[in-house]
């Protein structure tokens, strides 16, 4: 029969790519690996793509080729359900059994039992979007997709090198195309919507006292180097003025190499390859850019960090106000975090802004989710990972709310516009750019007005290299282990020496690696605390390599 000849040649072709001897797990946000080794997984899911567009009545998939912050060798691919957010959890069953099916028999016996329990027809239509970002593995892990593709999918289209949350965005606007469409899925029409946007808010914000000052781009050398300039050059120098540094994309083993938002959240510093000095504004993404954070010396020369969570208390403040400003008391504000969350960040939301403030675990598909329980969900990760979502109440009540006054008039007016700046299919570095630049010229705050909405407590993060990380699970949002067994215990015996100490363990769901945090009211002690914290991992835990 017809459905037979397609399996065979599936077998056919996947008898060219054929799995290395290794259990290949879904993480945080999908597969990751040293580039070369993902080429059987890449095909097969090229394979799963297809049949879950065919499921979704074949709206649009995206796939993205990138391991984001990880290193230049590493490479991995995300997965993009149709309004634009991450694959769904059901599915990632099917994602690890497809990559781990050993044979062409197996293989094919996985394809059916997926076709079979989604009820799937497989002449169904579908529509697969896909890019890449600037890793060297990138074209060749390209091309093994679309051999997958071609054999279940009638209908995709390569968007060539772009950031992760344009891909995010194509998606979302191909599937409201026919309905309130998100916008136009092109770059173009991703630069005209939220610089047009972030250009209404500047001509409301500006005054004779304030003039637009430069901010420095570091672009980890990745592919939003190009993205972000495209994006400035459409704004114009008046409105922004974001000169881009380490936007080296062609020259080898330069990639997240002492830049990048991770370096600087987790070292604490700046990428050395940046000049800095009081009042020069600092930013950096990731190397897909779906990562943010800001930062400044200040007058003694001390390094300040405006991460995911201040830039969180930043949204959230503006957002309020603005809500208050237009006269709407009926939308449910809220924030989403996570257990990387700085003590101080939760404390000033809950206390100080009386915001209620969500608590869930690592990696923006569970973020996501949660934030869609509130009106205006702001949700973001320390590391720079975050994006605000609007329900639909919230957009018809911001559209249709009769104003009162002028100032509500104005208010109104803004939050539109706010709306738009947003990329609400995923955190985006360079949205959220235009964003924090436009509450800052709103409120005309400088870095340091920012950076005073309240201090961190000193953190520490660390990584503990283990023979199996899978022997690390967790409950409580992350916080607490459960394995291996006493370990928490021994965790929870040195925490309680450090006044205000908090400290938690998990595995990495992008790396090989054991994650340690720590926070503490001195630096000193924190920084004790997290290195007896990770040493009770090693011991505890399988370390291997040097013990930290
Ligand atoms: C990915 C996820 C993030 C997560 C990060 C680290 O980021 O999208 O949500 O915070 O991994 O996850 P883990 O601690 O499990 O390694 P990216 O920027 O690498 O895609």
């Amino acid at each position: 029969s017809s459905r037979m000849s397609i399996y065979e040649l599936i077998s056919q072709e996947s008898a060219k790519y054929p799995k290395p001897n290794i259990t290949f797990s879904y993480g945080t946000a999908g597969f990751r690996d040293i580039g070369t080794v993902l080429v059987s997984t890449v095909f097969r899911m090229g394979l799963l793509a297809a049949l879950r567009s065919k499921k979704c009545h074949g709206e649009a998939i995206g796939v993205m080729i990138t391991a984001s912050h990880n290193k230049e060798e590493d490479n991995g691919i995300k997965l993009v359900d149709p309004k634009g957010d991450m694959l769904h959890s059901s599915w990632e069953t099917y994602c690890t059994l497809l990559a781990n099916a050993q044979s062409e028999v197996d293989l094919i016996s996985v394809l059916k039992s997926i076709a079979n329990d989604e009820n799937i027809d497989l002449d169904a239509q579908c529509n697969v979007l896909y890019a890449c970002d600037t890793r060297p593995t990138s074209p060749l892990l390209v091309e093994v997709l679309e051999r997958g593709l071609s054999l279940l999918c009638t209908n995709s289209t390569n968007f060539g090198v772009v950031t992760t949350p344009q891909l995010h965005y194509f998606v979302l606007c191909i599937n409201t195309q026919n309905t309130t469409p998100y916008g136009i899925p092109t770059i173009e029409g991703y630069n005209t919507k939220i610089g047009n946007a972030y250009r209404a808010i500047v001509d409301s914000a500006r005054t004779d006292l304030h003039i637009v000052t430069p901010i420095f781009v570091d672009c980890a050398n990745g592919v939003g180097a190009k993205q972000m300039q495209l994006l400035s050059n459409y704004i114009g120098m008046k409105y922004i003025k974001a000169l881009t540094y380490n936007d080296d994309t062609t020259t080898l083993n330069k990639l997240n190499v002492d830049c990048g938002a991770d370096y600087v959240k987790t070292n604490q510093k700046p990428p050395p390859s940046l000049e800095i000095y009081p009042t020069r504004r600092c930013c950096s993404f990731d190397g897909d850019a779906d990562r943010l954070v800001y930062y400044f010396i200040d007058n003694d020369n001390k390094f300040k960090l405006l991460d995911g969570d201040k830039i969180a208390s930043l949204i959230a403040l503006h957002f309020r106000d603005l809500l208050q400003s237009a006269g709407i008391t009926k939308l449910n504000l809220g924030v989403v975090q996570t257990a990387y969350a700085n003590g101080s960040s939760t404390k000033y939301m809950r206390n100080t802004l009386k915001l209620p403030v969500s608590i869930t675990n690592t990696g923006v598909k569970y973020l996501h989710h949660v934030a869609q329980n509130y009106d205006i969900g702001v949700y973001f990760e320390a590391n720079g990972h975050g994006s605000v979502l609007f329900s639909k109440e919230a957009t018809e009540t911001i559209k249709n709310t009769e104003p009162q006054s002028p100032a509500q008039k104005e208010a109104l007016h803004k939050l539109c516009n706010f709306h738009d700046v947003i990329n609400e299919a995923v955190g985006d570095a360079m949205s959220g750019l235009l964003l924090v630049e436009a509450i800052l010229l709103s409120r005309q705050w400088t870095l340091e007005n920012w950076d005073q909405m309240y201090s961190d407590m000193p953190n520490k993060l660390l990584k503990v290299k283990v023979a199996n990380r899978n022997i690390f699970q967790t409950t409580n949002a992350e916080q607490t282990l459960v394995s291996p067994d006493g370990l928490q215990e021994i965790i929870d015996s040195i925490v309680c020496n450090y006044p205000n100490g908090r400290s938690f363990v998990r595995p990495s769901g992008t790396e090989d690696a054991v994650r340690v945090y720590a926070e503490a009211s001195t630096a000193n002690d924190t920084n004790e605390l997290a290195y007896k914290v990770a040493k009770a991992v090693y011991e505890k835990g399988g370390g291997i390599g040097p013990a930290p």
